[in-house]
């Protein structure tokens, strides 16, 4: 029997829903499943940018060492998705929003961000969620470098929302003057994505 057979994971389980740590309509898992729209982009190091675009007053061009000179950050974070799926105690590392957002400068009328991805993936989160203390954009992964078809070399953790919002192989912000759904929100889920109010889909 493995460590963490079913009955070792319903009792985690129960424990953390006691702890009013489990969403509505969701079930602890201890793996860490890979689920993603597409295939995993090759990490082109030298050609590696992110990009901020739209309603900021200093649009960014980051390389990847330019990026990993930036003041970093450690996260642990429970992790929702919207298959039912909760992980918890993420510890992820990374770059605090807070710190780009204080470099791209976003204009007073910005009102929500869409996340662009290598693969074309994209995502709308409202800009002030993305300043909350335990949004990040993660490299690191419960100490290791972020394998590839985790989002590696770069993703966004919104833990807050349910996972689709936290975008794997991030490329780029655009700042916008509102809110414009992304790829899943266009294709019937919901626009914002709050895991303890059920919003799944855009008729919830
Ligand atoms: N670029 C990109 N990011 C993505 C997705 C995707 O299809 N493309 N899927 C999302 C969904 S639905 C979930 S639940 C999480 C899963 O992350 P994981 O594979 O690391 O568990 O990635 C999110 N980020
Ligand atoms: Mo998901």
């Amino acid at each position: 029997m493995g460590l963490w057979d079913n009955s070792e994971r319903k009792a985690v389980e129960e424990k953390i829903r006691q702890e009013n740590r489990l969403p509505p309509g969701q079930s602890l898992t201890l793996k860490w499943p890979v689920l993603h729209y597409g295939g995993v982009p090759a990490f082109d190091r030298a050609h590696w940018e992110f990009r901020t675009a739209g309603l900021v007053k200093e649009p960014l061009r980051l390389s990847w060492s330019e990026f990993q000179a930036l003041p970093r950050v450690q996260v642990t974070a429970d992790f929702h998705c919207v298959t039912r799926w909760s992980r918890f105690d993420n510890r992820w590392e990374g770059v605090s929003l807070r710190t780009l957002f204080e470099m791209t400068r976003p204009k007073a009328e910005a009102t929500h961000v869409m996340v662009h991805c290598l693969e074309g993936y994209t995502t709308n989160v409202p800009l002030a969620d993305l300043l909350d203390d335990n949004v990040l954009l993660a490299d690191k992964h419960d100490g290791y470098t972020l394998p590839p078809e985790h989002g590696g070399p770069l993703r966004l953790v919104v833990p807050k929302l349910y996972g689709w919002k936290s975008a794997k192989w991030v490329c780029g912000f655009d700042f916008m003057l509102s809110d414009r759904p992304g790829f899943w929100e266009q294709n019937g889920y919901h626009l914002y994505g709050d895991p303890w109010k059920e919003q799944r889909f855009d008729t919830d």
